[in-house]
């Protein structure tokens, strides 16, 4: 049990779940087209275990005690994303309507069990043919997305709590166009910055297309880190700088102020798109909230071996999850309350935040870095920062991407063989929490 209370929260605070659709559905099939997960997972080297997206949790059928789990829990809310290749299999034209009656059946049954449907139009999945014509490094991709909003905000928009663009920039960008590790899998400096301002540019795109289609309370996600220097050098401190521009100020600073920090866009000068800077008020598009994902710190120390960046990061000696992050809940106080104080008044809500641990349900290590960040929240909510809500990451054990279905983040265990589902104590700990009253 948690030692915190839902009332601590106050009355309107809303406890949610996220997932993701590639990391849940399978159901690669009725019209669903490629995406550049599927190619690059089949590729080997890509995946820990070749593992790929074709079977996952099979949410595409079992959806419904997906949902009667969420609300067993007590939770107010699940974050889901849409697949675009299930809406519009070539990425742009003709609409499939297969995927089309799977979110309408997946937003009713939220809708008939009282629970609120967050959106995410774009949760990693970008269709295949879209790759071809260069994906993120071509500028088209805000008129394909937009087109693909469209149709969002006309099918679901009414039935829709809230709507997020992107899930986390940062890896749609850099970590997918840079360091490789995501699909398309780039390690090319030019295709990256191309990708770290279109996929903010589209964002932006976006949020003028759902608004012009009636759709309500606008927002995107953005993964954040606490950046830290590595040491009290002068050297580590400027690289710790740098870190926070790449990880954090970039999308900060761009789509709340229309701006991006000048550490990169000097050394980014040759590579970005000619122009870009008369995009930039469609950048920062007004939004109605602001989605932060948090998990860990980055440690950073100074590296002028590198070229273009001058930094590394470092391996720090606090407890660490089973994916290596260190458990850090004071950066998420940190950077709420920066968020706010710095950056924008809106409301925030933290879309994601949770752990991976070994396979198993018991995970009392889960349940005490939940208790521990919800705390976070709360010392954040203290000082001033305007938190609304929080989603566990995540409902379900389910394919992390690259590390394949080796790592575990769900509050629910999956036995990938059968799909049995097996709720775990930490799951067990929030339905503690949102079942009872003080
Ligand atoms: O699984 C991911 C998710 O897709 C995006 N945010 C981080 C999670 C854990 O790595």
């Amino acid at each position: 049990m948690f030692s915190i209370h839902r009332q601590d929260f106050g009355t309107d605070f809303t406890f949610g779940v996220a997932t993701a659709a590639f990391q849940i559905e399978g159901g690669q099939r009725d019209g669903r087209g490629p995406s550049i997960w599927d190619s690059f997972s089949r590729t080997p080297g890509n995946v820990h275990n070749g593992d790929t997206g074709a079977e996952a949790c099979n949410h595409y059928e079992l959806w419904p005690q997906d949902l009667d789990l969420i609300r067993d829990g007590g939770f107010d809310a699940y974050r889901f994303s849409f697949a675009w290749p299930r809406l519009i299999p070539g990425g742009t034209g003709a609409v499939n309507q297969a995927g089309l009656d799977f979110y309408d059946r997946l937003i009713d049954g939220m809708l008939e069990r009282g629970i609120k449907p967050y959106a995410t139009l774009y949760h990693w999945d970008l269709p295949s043919p879209l790759q071809d014509k260069g994906g993120w490094m071509n500028r088209d991709i805000a008129n394909w997305f937009a087109d693909y909003a469209v149709l969002i905000a006309q099918k679901f928009g009414d039935r829709l709590e809230a709507t997020a663009t992107i899930n986390e920039p940062w890896c749609v960008a850099f970590l997918s166009h840079f360091l490789g590790i995501h699909a398309p899998g780039y390690r090319d400096l030019r295709a990256a910055a191309r990708a770290m301002h279109h996929v903010l540019f589209a964002h932006g795109t976006a949020i003028d297309a759902l608004r012009a289609n009636g759709a309500k309370n606008l927002g995107i996600v953005l993964n954040l880190e606490k950046s830290e220097p590595a040491s009290d050098s002068e050297e580590d401190k400027q690289a710790a700088n740098v870190g926070d521009a790449i990880f954090n100020r970039w999308y900060l600073g761009g789509v709340l102020k229309g701006e991006y920090p000048t550490e990169l866009t000097g050394p980014l000068a040759a590579y970005l798109p000619d122009g870009y800077e008369e995009d930039m008020a469609v950048v920062s598009r007004p939004l109605d909230w602001l989605g932060i994902n948090y998990y860990t710190r980055g440690l950073y120390k100074s590296a002028p071996d590198q070229p273009v960046f001058p930094i590394a990061q470092v391996k720090g000696d606090l407890e660490k999850t089973d994916i290596g992050w260190e458990i850090y809940p004071q950066g998420l106080t940190d950077l709420l309350v920066r968020v706010s104080r710095d950056y924008t008044k809106l409301p925030l809500y933290v879309t994601e935040n949770g752990m991976a641990e070994v396979e198993g349900d018991s995970d009392p290590r889960r349940a005490k870095y939940y208790e521990d960040h919800l705390k976070a929240v709360l010392s954040a909510r203290e000082q001033g920062a305007d938190v609304r809500g929080y989603f566990a990451w995540s409902l379900l054990d389910n394919y992390e991407w690259a590390e394949g279905y080796n790592k575990r983040f769900g509050l629910v265990h999956v036995d990938y063989q059968t799909q049995q589902r097996t709720p775990k104590s930490s799951y067990r700990a929030f339905q503690g929490m949102l079942h009872n009253s003080r």
